[in-house]
């Protein structure tokens, strides 16, 4: 690909004319940046884009696990790992989880993520029956205990086929479908919703001196190419989320990047999710090191997403989150219960 497309895009109302509703959500855009490897980045009207590029900016994206696209949704997470970054060994246990997945619910939020494996950078792979030991009995848990939709992030197709029996309903592979084969294959047969995610290196070596040609590009051809291959093996574009892997293999700046330009991944014709609660990089802008007290970023972080019409924000933070965004619609989009 060596033409990329990245929506300059507005919140505010009176929308103008010739505004361009973005992904049919309420952002919009009159303009966008014209990305190029070889070329000065240029701003240009979306009057002046292909049609193609302009149908699949502004198509409202269909909704996955029930979930529509009209609003920022909150995916909470649950790692029920003994050495996650932030919440490890917390809500390990059946019980507990149920409890915290409830009370995520109950503040906001639209999706549970379970993982068993931690892949914070160093993260040695974990064998597939502790995984599944791990995940299998909380998310059979979760499934009485929540209305909402779970989702089970693992990159192995056993683990995915253990959680979905138990009950989960969206595969969200921090791998992208690079680290085991038959996983894609299982979601297509099962007719499963997904979330595609860019890593660079596997969690155990990642932050090595990670490298790039162009972080942004290169991550979007990335995406682009699995979700052509997600598509090829029967899984439709409206059932793939696409996630840049905030601190997947990417240093500060390769971090700051992305989320600069977050808007380029609306391109890809899908909802884009953003994970950077409490990461490393929040911790190193702000001299935080304990990553329980990196909230105040990871809201931050979270707004400026949203304000770049990210569809799903994966946070462990759900009450303060909801909250933020509550606040956000109202002042910038006029959006509130009182109106
Ligand atoms: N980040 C983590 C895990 N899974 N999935 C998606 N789609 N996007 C992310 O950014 C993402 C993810 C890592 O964060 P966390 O789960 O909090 O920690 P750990 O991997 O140590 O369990």
């Amino acid at each position: 690909m060596s033409d990329y497309f990245r929506p300059l895009v507005r919140n505010d109302r009176p929308r103008p004319d010739g505004a361009v509703p973005l992904a049919g959500g309420p952002a919009w855009f009159s303009h966008v940046e014209h990305l190029r490897r070889d070329a000065p980045a240029e701003r240009v009207p979306a009057s002046a884009l292909p049609g193609a590029v302009l149908d699949t900016l502004s198509a409202a994206r269909p909704p996955v696990c029930g979930m529509s696209f009209d609003r920022p949704r909150i995916m909470g997470i649950i790692n029920v790992t003994p050495d996650s970054f932030s919440d490890g060994g917390r809500f390990s246990g059946p019980a507990r989880a149920a409890a915290h997945a409830r009370q995520m619910v109950a503040d906001g939020a639209d999706i549970i993520d379970v993982g068993g494996e931690s892949t914070r950078p160093g993260a040695a792979a974990v064998p597939i029956p502790s995984e599944i030991a791990r995940i299998e009995p909380v998310i059979t848990a979760l499934s009485s205990a929540v209305s909402v939709p779970v989702s089970i992030d693992t990159r192995k197709y056993s683990v995915a086929e253990a959680a979905i029996k138990a009950g989960a309903s969206l595969v969200n592979d921090v791998s992208g479908f690079t680290y085991d084969r038959m996983l894609g294959q299982y979601c297509a047969r099962q007719g499963l919703p997904v979330c595609v995610m860019h890593a660079s290196g596997d969690p155990e070596t990642m932050q090595d001196n990670p490298r790039y040609d162009d972080v942004l590009l290169d991550v979007y051809d990335f995406l682009a190419a699995q979700v052509l291959m997600l598509q090829d093996l029967g899984i439709p574009r409206g059932r793939i989320l696409v996630d840049p892997g905030i601190g997947f293999g990417k240093n500060l700046a390769h971090n700051l990047t992305i989320l600069r330009n977050v808007s380029l991944f609306h391109a890809l014709g899908c909802p884009v999710l953003v994970g950077a609660s409490r990461k490393g990089f929040i911790g190193r802008i702000s001299g935080v090191q304990d990553a329980d007290r990196r909230m105040p970023g990871s809201i931050a972080v979270a707004l400026a997403a949203v304000a770049q019409g990210v569809q799903i924000l994966r946070v462990h933070d759900v009450a303060e989150t909801a909250q933020a965004l509550a606040l956000w619609s109202a002042v910038e989009r006029g959006e509130s219960d009182d109106t």
